[in-house]
């Protein structure tokens, strides 16, 4: 079923029941817009975020019921602290919420939402791209040809690293990891995973467990991080893990900046430990570090793993499912419990 024509259940309001009300933080794809038009009330925003102050300044004149918003928008506690009492949610259009501080959120009651499963393909094919596309060389490649190309390449000139055979060591084997490892095997690579636990045979597919991290980076020659940023995935790969790897690996980071030691990045490229990085999130979003621009092994995109009409619309269709959900006195159908 396409993710346009999906009904929702949850978005029945019964006639005498007034529309939800709903602040969101910036414009949604036009589906999203036309049904918070018709069901929900909404003051107006912006094509792209608001700032923090603006969100809590439109909070406290319109009153919502639920806010909605997306990665760029941080929740801190004071600014959760300062939340009329009207707030009875947080749909967070995205699977990820490091951007949130929850323990604020449940000092104050106020429940928390995601939208998962809806983007695990785009973020899976997304990663992919970062692959090929750290493997192939597809930035310097772009490069030569918008420089007007203008004389053949040489034999030995700008090769990159074939992938098929390689072995993707994999980080983290939520939906996401899963997605991405089928589409490794349909590349021909082996798969090894970390996890917090081992899946059941049938989840797994073939790749292989690894229970210590510590154990799996010296078999991997393409690494690819899919664990949830946060404290406790802060710096997850550091200096001493990229020097497990072995010479000549490539990292790819489709999930959260913050599991990734920059300085140990740059140090690796350096040293030639990592011959090639594919990432799409950084520590300092949207003021990358200088840095990043003048490695030509870096292959890079600004944070647009979702980034699809349909994976977009299907995303603001699951928060809005949520908020309405929950102000018709129903469950919140994703709430996020830990
Ligand atoms: C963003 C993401 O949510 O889902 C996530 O965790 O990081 C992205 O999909 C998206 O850019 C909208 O905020």
């Amino acid at each position: 079923m396409s993710h346009f024509s999906a009904p929702h259940p949850a978005s029945a309001t019964h006639p005498d029941q007034a529309a939800p009300r709903v602040v969101v933080n910036q414009e949604m794809p036009p589906l999203v817009e036309a049904r918070l038009q018709a069901e929900f009330q909404a003051p107006p925003r912006p094509a792209i975020t608001m700032t923090p102050d603006d969100l809590l300044a439109a909070t406290q004149a319109f009153r919502p019921d639920a806010l909605m918003i997306t990665v760029g928008m941080k929740l801190a506690a004071d600014l959760v602290q300062a939340l009329p009492d009207s707030v009875r949610m947080i749909a967070n259009v995205g699977v990820g919420y490091d951007h949130i501080d929850r323990q604020a959120l449940a000092r104050r009651g106020i429940l928390l939402t995601n939208t998962p499963d809806v983007l695990t393909e785009c973020n899976a094919d997304l990663t992919f791209m970062l692959i090929l596309g750290a493997c192939r060389r597809a930035s310097e490649y772009g490069a030569v040809i918008r420089a007007g190309w203008g004389r053949p390449l040489g034999m030995t000139e700008l090769l990159g690293i074939r992938v098929a055979g390689k072995t993707l060591g994999i980080v983290g084997m939520g939906r996401i990891g899963r997605a991405v490892a089928q589409r490794a095997r349909g590349f021909g690579m082996q798969v090894l995973y970390c996890n917090r636990t081992r899946l059941a045979p049938e989840l797994e597919q073939g790749a292989r467990y690894v229970a210590d991290l510590a154990e799996m980076l010296p078999l991997t020659q393409v690494l690819s991080l899919h664990a949830p940023g946060g404290a406790e995935t802060e710096n997850l790969i550091g200096a001493r893990e990229l020097a497990l790897l072995p010479d000549q690996a490539v990292l790819v980071n489709a999930a959260r900046g913050g599991l990734l030691d920059e300085e140990a990045l740059f140090a690796a490229l350096d040293t030639g430990r990592l011959s090639a990085a594919g990432l799409d999130v950084f520590r300092n979003e949207p003021d990358i570090d200088p840095r990043f621009l003048e490695h030509p092994r870096l292959f890079m995109t600004p944070h647009v793993g979702s980034a699809t009409i349909e994976t977009r619309t299907a995303m603001g269709m699951r928060a809005l499912d949520n908020i309405a959900s929950v102000c018709a006195g129903g469950p919140a159908l994703d709430a996020v419990t830990r």
